[in-house]
Order: structure tokens, then sequence, then C-alpha cells
């Protein structure tokens, strides 16, 4: 079943059988997957944990709606840490997330630099994750202008927490993503998910829905229930064809859960006063008569095994070399040759630099 297929459904009104399984098929397999990654952590296979569990309603449907390709005809994607369920949706090889943990060589997103869940793909336009958080929010305009100048369908995602728009980066990306006569093509997108780290939302936050503030600059914008995955995708679908059609920034706030604390730093294990996305999915889809519990066991089981399968050959697969650790830093250049006075030879402007 491709995107498209999804697309073609939604706009007759209703996602299909299909459709819907597919969804939830994507967020089971975002889910194990990070209780593998939780695992090769807390077994020494890797040093940190942080990801997005709890987030996979909102993520699949997020994946599943991009227009994936590279360059300024396709979706950008400026995302964040707890994004695996959209790169699993677009089609991420899942043992590339166990590579990074692992801190392998073979890591494709950072040749074993970066922690898990920082991706980075060029064919698919998704920008490198960034450990300092909402720095994105101050790149992406940058690609939304060149989409802005270039025309065209494609529109620039911006993802991020809730207690990171505190900094003034996101304050950047509204003033810059709303200019008047220069609107930018965004899906400026924040997944509230109540926490900072510790800090609670409420003690944090003047504004009724962070959203809002897109208003005070012109912007439209929506809050979704972003545990819903059927919910989640019509809001994304709408906000989307806004965007790419009015070539103009749309601010989305979507309600989701931590399902295992922020990180490997607390402890990442399970908590059970908050919403747990799948399990609400499959009671819906049970009721619905579309999944057995049997069905969803046997599916759980099946990927399970899958994923312990591909972390023990990841365990095999050879760590960078010392050497290469400063690689990708610096320009590989020559050094610049000089004159008698010190100016490089390349500089041929009367009466010095700047
Ligand atoms: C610039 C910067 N400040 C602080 C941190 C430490 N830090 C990492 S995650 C985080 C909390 C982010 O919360 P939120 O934006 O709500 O996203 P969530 O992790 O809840 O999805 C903080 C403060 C950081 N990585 N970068």
């Amino acid at each position: 079943m491709s995107t498209t297929l999804l697309q073609e459904t939604r706009s007759e009104g209703k996602l299909g059988k299909e459709e819907l399984l597919r969804m939830h098929e994507l967020m089971l397999r975002a889910r194990l997957l990070e209780e593998r990654l939780i695992r090769m952590q807390k077994q020494g296979d890797g040093y940190f944990w942080i990801g997005g569990p709890g987030e996979e309603a909102f993520n699949v449907a997020l994946g599943l709606l991009v227009h994936k390709g590279e360059g300024l005809d396709y979706d950008y994607l400026h995302l964040h840490y707890r994004s695996s369920a959209t790169m699993l949706a677009m089609g991420a090889d899942p043992m590339d997330a166990m590579r990074q943990m692992k801190s392998t060589a073979t890591d494709p997103y950072s040749g074993g630099r970066n922690f898990v869940n920082h991706y980075s793909i060029k064919k698919w336009n998704v920008v490198p994750v960034s450990s300092p958080i909402e720095v994105q929010y101050s790149m992406a305009p940058g690609t939304a202008l060149a989409q802005k100048r270039h025309g065209g369908k494609g529109l620039t995602i911006v993802q991020g927490g809730d207690a990171g728009t505190a900094e003034g980066d996101f304050a950047t990306c509204l003033i810059w993503a709303s200019r008047p006569g220069v609107e930018l093509p965004m899906l400026i997108i924040v997944t509230n998910n109540q926490y900072g780290i510790s800090t609670p939302a409420g003690t944090q936050h003047g504004e009724r829905h962070i959203s809002d503030r897109g208003k005070a600059f012109g912007m439209k914008t929506g809050v979704i229930d972003g545990n819903d995955p059927e919910l989640a995708y019509a809001g994304i679908k709408d906000a989307m064809d806004y965007v790419r059609k009015e070539r103009k920034p749309f601010v989305l706030e979507a309600t989701v859960s931590r399902l295992y604390g922020h990180s490997s730093s607390s402890g990442a294990n399970y908590v059970t006063e908050e919403a747990d996305c799948i399990t609400k999915f499959e009671q819906k889809l049970e009721q619905a008569g579309h999944l057995s519990r049997a069905q969803a066991d046997a599916m759980k089981k099946s990927v399970t095994d899958e994923y312990l399968e591909m972390s023990k050959r990841v365990r095999e697969e050879p760590q960078p070399e010392s050497k290469v650790a400063f690689e990708h830093i610096f320009k590989e250049a020559e050094p610049a040759q000089h004159n008698a006075n010190g100016r490089p030879l390349s500089d041929q402007t009367e009466g010095g630099g700047h």
C-alpha cells in the first residue's frame, strides 16, 4: 500500500480497513524498534537512548503524507529525536537506527558519531537532526525560502517539542515564516507531550495553546489529538494541503504521550499513567472487527524476533576507525597560499580585505 493510496482513500471520506491496518503495523513496528533500542542501550550496546514511544500515531501519519524525494520539488524535513515512526513510515531501514545506537561505522546517518534517532538522509531531504534542541526551527526557513523562490508544490516540515518553543529559534521561525509578501511554505509542528526533560508544560505557558502564537503573525493554526492516527492523518493532511496550495505557513500542535520518559538518563521505563496510542488503536480496530487480539500478538512476536535478529547482526558490524574521527568536520581543502604580505594569493582586491 502506498502513500498515494492512503491519500486517495482519504479524499473519498474515510481511511479503509487496509490503510488502518497498515498504519497499525507501522505504529507497532516503530514502538518495537524503540523497545529494541532501549534494550540495546541497557545491555551495553549503546551509550544513550532517546526516541519516540508515544508519538507513533502522529508520526506515522506524517511519514505517510510526506512527498518524499531530493531537492526543492520535494518536502524537506527538519525533525527531532522523537521522529522515528515518521522515518519508518517513509521507508527507513530499522537496522540503520540500531547501527546508530551501536555507533557502528555502517551507521548511514552519522558514521557512528551521533546519538540514536539523529537521522540524516540526503536523498529524502531529511536534514541532520541535531542534539541542541530547537535549532531546526531557525534552519527550516532556509529550505522554505528556497522553495518559495523555486515555485512548485514542495514544502518544508519542521517539528519539535513543547518545551523547546521557549527558545528564540521558535520565534525566529515564526517571524521568517510570516513576512508579508514572502510567507513561506512551511508546516510548523509542535508535538506537545507536556514535558521538557522534567518541567511540566503547565508551569511554562501563559498562552492557551502553543500554536496560538502563530495567530499573532497572521498564520493559520490548529491543535489535534496526536494520539489518534485517523485524526492525526486528517489534521496533517488538511494543514499540508493548505501549505502546498497557498504557499503560506501553518502552525500545527499535536498532543502526544511520552511513554518511556525523557531518555535513558531518566531510566527509560514504561509509564502507565499516559494514554498509549497503540493500545487505544488496537481496541478500536478490534471493535470494528478489523484485527483480533491473537493477530496483534502474533505480529508483535514476529516483529520482536525480527528486530532481535537484526540487533545481533549489527553487533558484528565494525566500529569506526580512530583515524576517521575528524572527517566531515571541516571542508577538506589544500592550505591557502599567501604572498609576502600574508595575504591569500586568491585575494585580488586592492587595499586589503574586509
Ligand atoms: C539548546 C539545548 N538546551 C537544552 C538541551 C537539553 N535538553 C534536551 S531535550 C530537552 C527537553 C526538550 O523538551 P521538548 O522541547 O518539550 O521536547 P521533548 O523532548 O519533550 O519531545 C532539553 C532541555 C538541549 N539538548 N539543547
